[in-house]
């Protein structure tokens, strides 16, 4: 062993591929963890629908067949949990919400993503439109996993993990912004990993 490098030893290199990747105070996983607030819903997709509302008003509304008839793309992303865990390079395939919040029409600069189970998260608008935000329904080639958001969740990877909202049915577009779920129990009202903006003050 060379002794001039001895004194690096400690010291590990994140592999060139993770480099600039992953933000402060997150370690790189290889599987993928489930984290869930309730039970998996399981909505028949006869019954599912995607909604666009405002004032207590739904603006649009897609059945199922009407959604999967949506343009989509194919996304692979990095996704930061607020628990510490990143996960490089998935692969989804999602309508952008840019095609939904279009075909609704909008105004207002916030949305609350509402969910079966219960589960909100509020985002500006600005982070969900402009090619960052999809309503993902296939995951790794396949389609989404119950545990994972199936039959479709919502995916915003430059914000922590807990703003893909699984198991999405619709977002609410409001004029003020609203905390949602963990927003509510103290979580960021934005959630930006590289700010490491996890908890209400970060
Ligand atoms: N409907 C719903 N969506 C949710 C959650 C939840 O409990 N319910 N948990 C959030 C949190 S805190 C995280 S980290 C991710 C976890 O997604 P995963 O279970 O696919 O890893 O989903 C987010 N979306
Ligand atoms: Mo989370």
């Amino acid at each position: 062993m060379s002794p001039v490098t001895r004194g690096f030893q400690h010291l590990r290199r994140a592999p060139a591929a993770e480099a600039g990747r992953v933000p402060p105070g997150q370690h790189v996983v290889g599987d993928f963890p489930v984290l869930s607030a309730g039970p998996t819903p399981h909505t028949p997709l006869e019954d599912w629908t995607f909604s666009v509302t405002q004032d207590g008003q739904t603006t649009e509304s897609w059945t199922w067949a009407e959604f999967q008839a949506l343009p989509t793309e194919t996304i692979t992303a990095d996704i930061h949990c607020v628990t510490r865990w990143s996960k490089l390079g998935t692969q989804w395939r999602g309508v952008p919400v840019d095609v939904l919040l279009e075909a609704a029409g909008y105004d207002v600069p916030y949305v609350l993503a509402f969910c079966d189970g219960g589960y909100t998260t509020n985002l500006p608008v600005e982070d969900v439109t402009g090619g960052k935000a999809w309503v993902a329904f296939d995951y790794d080639g396949g389609p989404l996993p119950p545990e994972h958001g199936g039959p479709a969740r919502l995916l915003v990877p430059h914000l922590y993990f807990w703003k893909s909202a699984k198991w999405v049915r619709g977002l609410e577009l409001r004029d003020h912004d609203a905390p949602g779920f963990w927003e509510t129990y103290g979580y960021h009202m934005y959630g930006d990993p590289w700010k490491e903006e996890r908890y209400a003050g970060d």
